[in-house]
């Protein structure tokens, strides 16, 4: 696309901003689901980001703009209370100019513009070792912050979106129908999940029980959504808040893991790259229960490399329906782009179940 060439977008921006105000913008970001731009302006006007809301991933939209703009509040509130720079530590939600936050434009595709952030950078991958403790600490206190929200304020944006029973069954539902007729040639990671089936409960049954409390959490915890501070490379702000919902903790630290500690890349063709790195681990154990503040119960901590291991699973499980069903939900860059990120998460949860008495052993370092 080229920049500033799309009349949807401009329209967008339009609903936004004063005319004259949008100087030209550009794809930005990683994203899988939204299309995000970087939108420059005329002198005297700070930069923004658009993002046009894929509405076939998120079906409620005023449910998820209902979240987010509660979220983003409750949060810039207390950053203020505690002294901090409200502008750069939480997402800006600019409002439209018939007042809300977000656009819906004529074929009904839903908008938002906040603030970017100056002087800030994300990462795709692991850099430093101390960044990776540094998004620990912030995710965990993000988390923290986020305690005495009300839960039942928040609407479920994607319903059972961390349901790991519940994704394996879309998956044994994609193979059967099996549309693009792939299924044949992905038996043996079809099978390395089967043989898992008992344990993806393992975190939804502590959930039923009572073991493992329900809490807000943001359900996307890659590193590159967390912003740090390009000068001082202290986290600033947690961003891509769509997905913030009633969760699990463990959920929130091991997605984290999933992306972060991998040696390899989300969707690394070559498998022996990819491997967990028990040092990248230990660094976000580290740094995520600093930031939580002893806010974790004893079975949450207990279940953190569980939690680690489930979301790699159903990350892969995610990846691997999707390219049965046609790769209809995730970005791609080519059609087998979903299955190399299958294999890879997999690939991953295996190391994983090789190293997990070093994975436990680590938690109970720093409980
Ligand atoms: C998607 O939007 P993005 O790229 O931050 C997905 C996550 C997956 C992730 C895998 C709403 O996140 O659940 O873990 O891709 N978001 C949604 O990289 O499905
Ligand atoms: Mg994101």
């Amino acid at each position: 696309m080229e920049a500033g060439s799309c009349k949807y977008i401009d329209q967008a921006l339009g609903a936004f901003l004063p005319e004259g105000a949008v100087k030209t913008y550009n794809r930005f970001g990683s994203g899988h689901i939204n299309d995000t731009y970087l939108v420059e302006c005329a002198e005297g006007y700070p930069r923004y980001v658009l993002q046009r809301i894929n509405g076939d991933v998120f079906k409620n939209l005023r449910a998820l703009n209902g979240n987010v703009e509660q979220v983003t509040e409750f949060l810039r509130e207390k950053i203020i209370a505690q002294g901090g720079d409200p502008d750069r530590e939480t997402l800006n939600l600019i409002s439209a100019r018939d007042g809300k936050k977000f656009y819906i434009d004529e074929n009904g595709q839903c908008w938002r513009l906040v603030l970017y952030i100056e002087n800030s950078v994300c990462y795709d991958q692991v850099e430093k070792e101390e960044d990776f403790y540094r998004s620990g600490q912030g995710f965990g206190h993000f988390q923290r912050m986020l305690a005495d929200f009300p839960a039942d304020r928040l609407e479920e944006t994607i319903p059972d979106f961390h349901d790991t029973p519940k994704r394996l069954e879309a998956l044994k539902r994609a193979a059967a129908a099996d549309v693009c007729g792939y299924a044949a040639s992905v038996g043996p990671e079809i099978d390395f999940i089967l043989a898992r089936e008992a344990e993806t409960h393992a975190a939804m049954d502590m959930l039923r029980s009572g073991e493992l409390p329900l809490r807000v959490t943001h359900n996307d915890t890659k590193l590159n959504n967390i912003m740090f501070d390009a000068e001082t490379g202290d986290v600033l702000c947690v961003i891509d808040l769509d997905t913030i919902m009633p969760g699990l903790s463990i959920f929130d630290f091991g997605d984290a893991i999933r992306f972060g500690a991998n040696t390899g890349a989300e969707d690394e063709r070559d498998l022996s790259r990819v491997s967990l790195s028990l040092n990248l681990y230990e660094r976000f154990v580290n740094g995520f229960l600093e930031g939580c503040q002893g806010s974790l119960t004893d079975a949450e901590v207990r279940m953190l490399p569980m939690g680690a291991k489930l979301m790699t699973l159903e990350c892969g499980m995610r990846f691997l329906t999707d390219y049965l069903e046609g790769s209809v939900y995730f970005k791609t860059d080519y059609p087998e782009h979903n299955l190399v990120r299958a294999r890879s998460q997999l690939a991953l949860a295996a190391d994983m179940e090789r190293k997990w008495a070093q994975m436990s052993e680590i938690v109970e370092k720093y409980r």
